[in-house]
């Protein structure tokens, strides 16, 4: 058997076959014993796979966290026992055999598709099918851009994704292949599982492309080779390889199930274990005489060397990294450490202060583009952007200076109007680390980046989503532009924290939440229209950060709570002031993100609800406001789709005015107008 390899080093024939043979067996038997997954596209890419760990991928499985690490994204994620047998088989810690073992079992760590932050190795979590390769897209970019700022010492990897037939139907693989060709990012390889079968058979049932054209049109690298002869495929990546301004899609023609004597190459192999017979078949003809899980040491052994084949190279970016600066060593991880959460901490105190006192009518998108500018400077790896509505969003400030096809010093980034592919690549830019993306589009179109947005959130990634235009305020537009669904489905979505300011005082707190938030992405729901300074006396404190607080607090007893969130607090304030000329207390919560708030201690959440009857009020469906209001409380939003008109108009039409708050207000406590 083979010891370490040296880059692009060719094994011998019969060790290839050995190592490839041992990621089918581990598949084929860890399916088998789950008696659940796909067999059979680790099965069909065993011999690519096994060339590029062996001969190119810079990695060391005892360091999984290098930075400088080459990614390697399974975007085909059904096929998670490839990865699963890779990370045991080249000795990564915590994938053991045992791991493989419980394929698909509670809290193993080999789920049934591959989850990030369940063993290192995992470089995101893939099922869904296009998503990986829209984060390897955003990984390749991140990598350009830290090279850019750290140089060939420090940042010098390449970003391999596997991607099958349905990774290339779906739609957001159009989006991220065009905005890679566009950029130029040649770091990029793209191994195609080109095996021509998906579920319902095979693929000529549903498609026609010729994907290597629809690459080539893209400006994309492409080759085509059999997938399983191992000398083909490498050439193929070392060409690859060697193509630095564009990235690279190789097609590698395999067998789905290759080796399984009666199931391979159908649609059989797809899904489902193979069955004892199917296995045994392949056992004998695959020339694997081993029992189920069981690998022979010198395999292993093999394997494990290329595990370690890497570790000169590890020491000798160590070597470089120690030489960095301790902050700018740290950043290369983690843009946001304690440092730099001081400075955002005293840039957003200083903001508020500022705001408070110019007092001044802004859009919350346009406060957003403050206290971008305002950030920026001290926030290294602040990476912005916008789906094409740059102007609309205010992601641009002036500071910035703009990300090029091939030229990778700016920082913001012109995404097109490629939503979905923006949210992927944005998760692939916070998974590579060094790099805190945003970026922004309107809220309405958070439809188009959802899937995206849901796997930021599994995944626990910081990426903060710049929406604006959040409601019908955004006038003459019309109903097509207008969200009113869009805050419940969010809301509704686990970790993932809904901002909705209500000026730009708590916008400049939203921003620092956001950032501070490690774990949980972000969505800051912006308005379009100017909104008066609500916040004019200044507070150190964060007050956004317990979600929601009491903006105005009678000074007796509270007849009644008014909670808004964003744009309508005002119209709670203007009824709380009308209600008190007419002798009713009310009091007036601003909420700006329920997610915080239903975090609090309920002692907080009692004194901040207080026991009064409650009126809320959002321009947008009433659903999910009960939990707040109780049974007895009065809602005040939109029951149907909006219009267009002027906003002013449509706030009328709609009924969402401070009139309407207060007459909610006074029928609750008994006092209907006369
Ligand atoms: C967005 C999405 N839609 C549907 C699925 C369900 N699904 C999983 S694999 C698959 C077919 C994939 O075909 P292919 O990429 O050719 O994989 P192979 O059959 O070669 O393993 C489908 C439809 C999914 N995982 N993600």
């Amino acid at each position: 058997m083979a010891e370490a390899l040296q880059q692009g080093e060719a094994l011998p024939e019969e060790t290839h076959k050995y190592m490839a043979n041992a990621i089918r067996a581990l598949a084929m038997d860890a399916v088998q014993k789950a008696d659940s997954g796909h067999p059979g596209m680790p099965m069909g890419m065993a011999d690519v796979a096994t060339v590029l760990f062996t001969r190119f991928l810079k990695f060391h499985a005892a360091h999984p966290g290098w930075p400088d690490r080459d990614r390697f994204v399974l975007s085909a994620g059904h096929g998670s026992m490839l990865l699963y047998a890779l990370l045991f088989l080249t000795g990564f810690p915590a994938m053991t055999l045992e791991e493989l073992k419980r394929f698909r079992q509670l809290h193993s760590r080999t789920p049934g598709h591959p989850e990030y932050g369940h063993a290192p190795g995992i470089e995101t979590t893939t099922g869904p099918l296009g998503q990986g390769l829209g984060n390897a897209v955003g990984m390749a970019l991140a990598e350009r851009l830290l090279n850019k700022r750290y140089g060939d010492e420090i940042v010098d990897h390449f970003t391999y994704v596997i991607a099958g037939d349905g990774c290339l139907m779906e739609g957001i693989s159009q989006e991220a292949l065009s905005l890679a060709g566009h950029l130029k990012l040649g770091r990029l390889i793209v191994l195609f599982d080109d095996n021509q079968i998906s579920i319902d058979g095979p693929t000529n049932l549903s498609v026609s492309d010729d994907q290597l054209e629809r690459f080539r049109a893209s400006g994309w690298h492409t080759a085509k080779v059999d997938g399983h002869d191992p000398e083909a495929v490498a050439l193929a990546i070392a060409n690859a390889r060697a193509v630095t301004d564009q990235p690279s899609l190789i097609a590698c023609r395999t067998v789905i199930g290759y080796g399984a004597p009666k199931k391979q190459g159908t649609a059989a192999t797809h899904g489902s274990p193979l069955g004892e017979d199917e296995i045994r078949g392949a056992r004998d003809r695959l020339g694997w005489h081993h029992a189920p899980f069981e690998v022979p040491k010198p395999v292993l052994a093999s394997w494990r060397a290329v595990g370690a084949r890497n570790a000169v190279a590890f020491e000798r970016w160590q070597a470089g990294a120690n030489r960095l600066e301790a902050s700018a060593r740290a950043h290369l991880t983690d843009p946001i450490d304690q440092d730099v959460r001081g400075k955002i901490g005293i840039a957003v105190k200083t903001l508020k202060s500022d705001f408070s006192r110019e007092a001044a009518k802004l859009a919350t998108r346009q406060s957003s583009q403050k206290v971008l500018e305002r950030l920026l400077p001290i926030i290294p790896g602040l990476i912005g952007g916008s789906a094409d509505l740059t102007g609309s969003n205010g992601t641009l400030t002036k500071l910035h200076t703009i990300v090029k096809p091939g030229d990778f010093s700016g920082n913001y980034i012109h995404y097109g109007v490629r939503e979905h592919a923006m949210a992927a690549a944005m998760n692939g830019m916070a998974l590579h680390g060094g790099i805190v993306p945003y970026g922004g589009t309107f809220l309405v179109f958070t439809d188009y980046c959802r899937p995206s947005i849901r796997l930021s959130a599994l995944m626990g990634k910081r990426v903060i989503y710049v929406m604006t235009h959040d409601s019908i305020g955004l006038g003459e537009d019309g109903p097509t532009h207008q969200p009113v669904e869009h805050l419940a489905a969010l809301r509704a979505s686990p970790n993932l924290n809904v901002y909705r300011p209500a000026d730009s005082v708590e916008c400049a707190e939203c921003w620092e939440l956001a950032l501070r938030t490690e774990a949980t992405p972000s969505i800051l729901a912006l308005t379009r229209q100017g909104l008066p300074l609500l916040r004019t006396v200044h507070t150190d404190d964060n007050l956004s950060a317990r979600g929601a607080y009491v903006l105005a607090e009678p000074k007796g007893r509270r007849d009644v709570t008014l909670i808004a969130t964003g744009s309508e607090v005002q119209l709670a304030a203007a009824a709380a002031k009308a209600l008190q000329a007419e002798g009713i207390e009310a009091a007036v919560v601003s909420m700006p993100c329920w997610e915080l708030f239903a975090s609090q201690d309920q002692g907080y959440q009692d004194a901040v609800l207080g026991t009064a009857p409650r009126v809320g009020v959002e321009a947008a469906v009433d659903f999910g406001w009960r939990k707040w209001l109780g049974p007895h409380g009065i809602f005040i939003g939109m029951r149907g789709f909006g219009a267009s008109a002027p906003a002013e108009e449509l706030y009328k039409h709609f009924g969402i005015t401070a009139g309407a708050v207060e007459i909610a207000a006074r029928d609750l406590v008994g006092k209907p107008k006369k």
